[in-house]
């Protein structure tokens, strides 16, 4: 099982690792336990945004929903745990619900729970990949809702931001739109702080990128070998995340290897910070016409809904 691979995945990952310098798209976190790791960074004292985009989420709920107005499905992208949606089933009460994410086996234990809650709803986990073309043929004729909380848009580039929001906006055909959190640029001690915990949840989130690949290719990373690396890079908005490695690093997949030298990183991840003239501007450009925001008091983080006039 471990080495039954889409060969364009397979490809994909020894692109990456190849590539100078080496990169792991954060898609490969997401395993089950990467997830689970996840979930655990969202309890974190040191992680903010899961807690302020619920407080807004809470604090606004009523002008949230009025804004949205009626909807037939919601279509939650980056599903997860499928817990941030329930605020939104329990005021909009649409017919359906489909929740999208890459890692299934952890999005369809979350759903039959959420389902035994909300009997009434119709509810799909689907398996995808949202960084590649959506497309809902199924859902042509229904007012949609697509959910993207999380700040997951973050681990976009602004140019794939705004490819994403306009294939949203296409889907939407005129009508329902796209509610999303994202997170704001602010100081880079609460920033840097966010990704480096006392606890070594990220870091070990970060790391266990390496035992998935090992299990995906067959790659035989030792995971003790390499550390967690998280900072602002403030020229670009984004915090970074890279695996470094702690000395020479020989590592091997069926049919090649790759030398690392001892410092060596491999880039997982960018999360990029906004601010709130620059998110409402790419939500415009990618043809919602009308786009309302709320923000927490400290302007920490941002809640949009993009919809039409
Ligand atoms: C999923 N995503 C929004 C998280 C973020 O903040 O970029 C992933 C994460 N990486 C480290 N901590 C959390």
């Amino acid at each position: 099982m471990a080495l039954v691979i889409k060969s364009k995945l397979f490809q994909e990952i020894i692109g990456g690792l190849q590539a100078n310098p080496a990169s792991i798209s954060p898609k490969f976190f997401y395993d089950e336990l990467g997830s689970t790791l996840f979930q655990a960074i969202t309890h974190l004292e040191e992680y903010y945004p899961t807690r302020v985009e619920r407080g807004i989420m809470q604090s606004n709920l009523s002008q949230i929903t009025q804004a949205i107005a009626l909807v037939d499905v919601i279509v939650e992208l980056g599903a997860g745990n499928c817990e941030k949606v329930r605020p939104l089933l329990d005021t909009i009460s649409p017919k359906q619900y489909q929740a999208l994410d890459i890692s299934v086996e952890f999005l369809e234990s979350a759903l039959a729970d959420l389902h035994d809650d909300y009997p009434a709803i119709d509810m799909q986990a689907i398996a995808a990949d949202i960084t590649q073309e959506l497309s809902f043929p199924d859902l042509q004729d229904q007012k949609i809702l697509f959910f993207y909380p999380g700040s997951s848009i973050g681990n976009f580039t602004p140019p794939e931001a705004s490819c994403l929001f306009s294939n949203l906006a296409r889907e939407c055909h005129g009508r329902g739109g796209l509610l999303i959190g994202v997170d704001l640029v602010k100081d880079i001690h609460i920033l840097e702080r966010a990704y480096n915990d006392t606890l070594g949840v990220t870091a070990a989130f970060n790391l266990n990128a390496l035992r998935h690949l090992n299990h995906l290719i067959g790659s035989n990373f030792s995971i003790s070998d390499w550390e967690h690396y998280a900072f602002f890079n403030q020229s670009l908005n984004r915090i970074e995340m890279h695996l470094r490695a702690k000395s020479d690093q020989l590592v091997s997949w069926p049919g090649g290897c790759h030398l690392f030298r001892a410092g060596e990183m491999i880039h997982t991840e960018n999360s990029y910070k906004y601010s709130k003239a620059t998110f409402q501007k790419i939500l415009h450009e990618a043809g919602f016409t009308q786009v309302t925001a709320w923000t927490d008091p400290e302007s920490n983080f941002l809640v949009c809904f993009a919809g039409f006039k």
